[in-house]
């Protein structure tokens, strides 16, 4: 029998081009921008699917947004393919077309839908917990990346523009101060002092892109930990989220996976002396981004990627900041506070990964030298 949710959902489905019928419809996975649901068909051999509302406050072009998905999976795809991979549908996500051929659904109430085939028996972690978890995470964006590498970035469009911007973030975070529309400046003072005071410091890679010293490459731009599906012997086996992918530096992928594997912590964590770093896992995510990437990355973007990991946890501050400051209107949050509480987090992980700097540039020059 149809569950709850099958019966809201079903007419949606219908318009898809899935096979069997859908027979159980729950939510699924823990994302902060789109509503997810898995879907169980009938097929005792599967495929089953995945349901997604794609947040269109967020994705303001959703035919760009698939755009940009179907030629990245469809470039992945071919070549898994040509390695002789057999697996290729488990490895690279597929979108499923409506019956009309679209990539998307859009109902009368103006909600965009889309579906993929699930990846069956792989699980995501939000903390990583091993150093063979930390080294396949690295493998997989070093190897998505590396995958893109001989696409031109210009081909991909820029689906949210400035999304990784620092320069565009913190004048959207003073536009928040002035506007002060949930009225909580007052109560974030020493924050906003935090940010303020390394501006300067921050813009290292806008700086190196100005001088053309690193390249523009198509990057994944939310590399959180939880964005690599591992098989159940913890091999990485294919990189999901593939809504930000755009033009991008590989150091922004680089730090933002860091920022969520270093961090003994959750990214929200409440007990702020609970986020320490972890050093060996820094240390096996770089040895096996590096083993994946090297080949195509040149020097300057390898001297880039700890400027990224300074840079990403700072920026997902203020992005926090800026939504508590602005009332709440970006990110999912679970309670009044959550904003904030991600925000002092996030800022404490900036704090841990200054003390540490100079042994991060040693680690990564270590590991860079194996390939010299
Ligand atoms: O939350 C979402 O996944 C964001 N994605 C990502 O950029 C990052 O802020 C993350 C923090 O957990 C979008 O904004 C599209």
């Amino acid at each position: 029998m149809p569950n709850n949710k099958a019966a809201e959902f079903l007419p949606i489905v219908n318009f898809f081009a899935i096979k069997g019928k859908a027979v159980d419809i729950e939510p699924f996975g823990s994302g902060h921008i789109n509503d997810t649901y898995r879907i169980c068909t009938d097929l005792e051999e599967g495929p089953n699917y995945m349901l997604q509302r794609i947040n269109n406050h967020v994705f303001k072009n959703v035919e760009h947004l698939m755009q940009n998905i179907a030629l990245v999976c469809n470039h992945i795809k071919h070549k898994l393919i040509g390695q002789n991979e057999k697996d290729a549908e488990g490895k690279v996500l597929t979108p499923v077309p409506t019956k009309n051929g679209d990539l998307f659904f859009k109902d009368e109430r103006n909600n965009y839908w889309r579906i993929f085939i699930l990846i069956e028996n792989t699980k995501s972690y939000d903390i990583v917990e091993t150093i063979q978890q930390a080294r396949e995470g690295g493998r997989a964006f070093g190897n998505f990346q590396a995958m893109l590498s001989d696409l031109n970035p210009l081909d991909v469009h820029e689906v949210i523009p400035n999304f990784l911007n620092i320069a565009s973030r913190l004048r959207d975070f003073r536009d928040a101060i002035n506007k002060n529309m949930a009225s909580r400046v007052d109560e974030v003072r020493s924050e906003i002092d935090f940010i303020q005071e390394r501006e300067n410091k921050m813009n290292t890679i806008l700086n190196m892109a100005a001088k053309s010293q690193i390249p523009l490459r198509i990057t994944h731009n939310d590399t959180k930990f939880n964005n690599v599906l591992l098989n159940k012997e913890d091999k990485a086996q294919c990189v999901i989220d593939l809504d930000t992918v755009m033009p991008g530096y590989v150091a922004y992928d680089f730090g933002d996976a860091i920022r969520t594997i270093i961090n003994s912590a959750a990214e929200d964590e409440a007990d702020l002396d609970r986020i320490k770093l972890n050093i060996p896992l820094f240390e096996a995510y770089t040895k096996g981004y590096l083993e994946t990437a090297h080949h195509f990355l040149y020097p300057m973007e390898i001297k880039s990627l700890v400027d990224g990991v300074l840079l990403l946890p700072y920026m997902q501050m203020i992005r926090f900041l800026t939504d508590y400051l602005n009332g709440d209107t970006y990110y999912k949050i679970s309670h009044p506070t959550h904003n904030l509480q991600r925000t002092k987090a996030q800022m404490r992980l900036v704090i841990e990964i200054e003390k540490h700097e100079e042994l991060l540039r040693d680690l990564v020059k270590r590991e860079a030298n194996v390939y010299l």
